[in-house]
């Protein structure tokens, strides 16, 4: 009945473990009871859970990203602190079962629940309102997708309490990963929760495509679009391109493990290496997914802080779609050692270094649209310009990497940690705070304090540095990644300086906490009142500050680039293009679509009931519980089925009623 389910299950005799899940249930339980004390659930049923707004989604998306940081970075630092101590003869705190677990899921949880949930976040509160759209193309499926994210996080954390993790690496490599290595739940929580999640992410791919394909208002020509846009569009097309590789490679592995296939295997035929081939088919699209819409961020970010419109905005264009093609060019620098001939990987390792040129063209147009400008050192810009040293850091060390002599020199070392890192928390996690900051205000009417915005960033900049360029000179005397204590104890220094930047990001992390609280409470004094608070460029700043559910009370007509700008201050002689030349400058006309009302789609409640039988599918199937793995999936067919052929409900606003609305 209950399949591989037992009270073994439990980490009874595991104290870190325990207590770890008993705090998460405690905080879970204290949030529920709270929410029925007071009386909110119709409020968030209605509100939130069932929301189809971009806005709320993305907020929602961005909500969930920040707890899953934190769940991320008390692996990070156990971590650092077993490394700190294990020299030596000294085993430290952490079995090594149990480390190997706490990498492979502190790894999976930064990329898929914490990088790719913000920046997908961001996408969807913002580009709808930049291209001047009442909402995303389909409303209702990017509560689906937002909700299948959401399954596969409380399915991958319930492994925290109910059974294991896998203890293969964030990428489970086969052969380790295949039955015979991996006989426990540990890899079949992993590909249930990725498979959930990753179904969710390329629904919000195919969504956020079609919106700017399709539903940019009158005059957004393509040469007019925001460049957080253009990195938008770049970032979806590669989720569509990148992650059915996944679903498909996943669920191969899921076939050897399930029905005794054999395409990973050592035997009958299977391949490992192929696995590999395919993980990072996706796996380097996937860093440019997660890198571009920060990119246009920072755009957007020193554009508005320099009060010039971005230098070089065609190349910039140019640019992101050409590391977007690039992007399927370069996998195999991944693998460099696992053998492919010395021409194969020469190919690669050139292909590798070309990106780095339109990314150098991305640097140098930030520099000159810094230039001359009037800079405000605002908290976005902050971590704008701790960006630009930082991540140039990183790409250097990533060209050396792409050497392949030099990547066997380094390959699976600490050097290699320090340079994803490097690219991974100074590029995309300072973009992902950057507009954080940036939008927050939109999203919610009251600025960010400022002082603890600046606090967060110091601390993260500093912690940075200290934690991790010890690792390059680790990785350079011999540490490998992954281990779990070393006998050479001359490392032990380096290791507690990381340590000691790890403590540093703590602080920054509870500056981040401390910046909320305190302007939420002090929201009436940063009340944003203009709803365009940073003297903006773009079509979001136009409106108020939080916007009404159909952003626009009118769709506006955009008659040039920074059309927000134009409207505030009449056309810009700098950003005319050739084929805007021959309209007149007329102010812009508001389109009078708004003529009787305004149609919206209702809340649905599909997203979070697909989600809920998502995660009976995938428990059931971790544990074998097959009954409840296919009521799981036969409920999810039905409830799809159910809605698509449902009355459709939508709300009507009424022309009168957007008068309040605002603009
Ligand atoms: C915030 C501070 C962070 C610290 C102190 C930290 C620390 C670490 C450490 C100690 C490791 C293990 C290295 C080893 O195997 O020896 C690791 C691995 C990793 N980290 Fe982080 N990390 C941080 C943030 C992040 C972020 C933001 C991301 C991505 C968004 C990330 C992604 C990864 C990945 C993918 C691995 C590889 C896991 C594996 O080996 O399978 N980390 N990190
Ligand atoms: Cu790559």
């Amino acid at each position: 009945m209950l399949g591989k389910l037992s009270w073994a299950a439990l980490p009874l005799g595991q104290p870190i473990a325990l207590a770890a899940g008993a705090m998460v249930a405690l905080v879970i339980a204290s949030v529920l009871a709270l929410v029925t004390w007071k009386r909110r659930w119709p409020f968030l049923w209605r509100e939130w859970i069932t929301s189809v707004d971009h806005k709320r989604i993305g907020v929602m998306y961005i909500l969930l990203a920040l707890v899953m940081l934190l769940r991320g970075f008390v692996d990070a630092m156990m971590m650092r602190s077993q490394l700190a101590l294990a020299a030596g003869g000294a085993q430290g705190f952490l079995p090594p079962e149990h480390y190997n677990q706490i990498f492979s899921a502190h790894g999976t949880i930064m990329i898929f629940f914490v990088a790719m949930t913000f920046m997908v976040g961001l996408m969807n509160f913002v580009v709808p309102l930049q291209i001047g759209a009442r909402d995303v193309a389909f409303p209702v499926l990017n509560s689906v997708s937002f909700w299948l994210t959401a399954a596969g996080v409380l399915l991958m954390n319930l492994s925290l309490v109910v059974g294991e993790f896998a203890r293969t690496g964030w990428l489970v490599y086969p052969p380790l990963s295949e039955l015979a290595f991996s006989p426990q739940v540990g890899v079949d929580y992993y590909l249930w929760a990725l498979q959930i999640a990753g179904v969710g992410t390329l629904l919000s791919g195919i969504n956020l495509t079609t919106t700017i394909l399709k539903m940019r208002t009158r005059g957004m020509g393509y040469s007019r679009m925001p460049i957080f846009c253009w990195t938008a569009l770049a970032s979806n097309l590669l989720i569509i391109a990148a992650f059915p590789i996944l679903t498909a490679t996943f669920s191969m592995l899921l076939l050897d493990r399930y029905l005794g296939f054999h395409f990973f295997t050592n035997e009958m035929g299977g391949n490992a290496m192929m696995y590999v081939n395919l993980i990072w088919a996706w796996g380097h699209p996937e860093v440019y997914i997660l890198i571009l819409p920060a990119f246009g961020v920072f755009s957007e970010v020193i554009s508005t802080f320099s009060g010039k419109p971005i230098f070089g905005y065609r190349s910039m264009a140019i640019a992101t779609m050409a590391i977007c093609m690039l992007s399927f060019t370069v996998w195999l620098h991944h693998f460099f050692t696992m053998g492919a001939s010395a021409d194969v990987n020469g190919f690669f390792g050139v292909m590798t270094m070309i990106i780095a040129v339109p990314t150098g063209v991305k640097i140098f147009n930030w520099l000159f649209t810094l230039y001359g400008g009037e800079v405000r050192f605002s908290v976005p810009m902050l971590w704008a310009l701790g960006f630009m040293g930082t991540f140039v850091i990183g790409g250097m060390t990533g060209v050396l990497l792409a050497i392949p002599p030099v990547d066997f020199m380094v390959h699976n070392s600490l050097f290699l940690v320090a340079h994803f890192h490097n690219v991974i928390i100074g590029g995309v996690l300072f973009g992902a705070f950057a507009g954080y900051n940036f939008w927050f205000p939109k999203a919610f009417g009251f600025t960010l304090h400022e002082g603890w915005g600046r606090a967060t960033f110091w601390c993260w900049l500093v912690g940075f540095y200290l934690a991790f360029m010890p690792l390059y000179l680790l990785g350079l005397m011999g540490a490998t990644r992954r281990m779990q204590h070393y006998a050479d104890t001359t490392w032990q220094p380096l290791m507690l300086v990381a340590l000691a930047g790890a403590f540093v990001i703590l602080l920054g992390i509870v500056c981040t906490v401390i910046q909320l609280v305190v302007s939420i409470r002090g929201r009436n004094e940063h009340r944003d009142t203009s709803g365009d608070p940073w003297n903006g460029r773009s079509l979001e700043w136009s409106m108020p500050s939080p916007p009404p559910a159909w952003n626009f009370n009118a769709l506006v007509q955009v008659r040039g680039r920074d059309a927000f700008w134009d409207m505030k201050y009449g056309r810009n002689p700098e950003v005319q293009d050739a084929s805007s030349s021959s309209e007149p400058a007329a102010p812009p006309a508001p389109l009078t679509d708004a003529a009787t009302h305004i149609t919206l789609p209702a809340p649905s409640a599909l997203g979070v009931v697909l989600a809920f039988f998502a995660v009976c599918l995938g428990f059931g199937m971790v544990w074998h519980i097959w009954w409840l793995g296919l009521a799981g999936a036969v409920c999810i067919v039905a409830a799809t089925l159910w809605h698509s052929w449902g009355p459709t409900a939508e709300i009507r606003v009424p022309a009168r009623a957007l008068k309040a609305g605002g603009a």
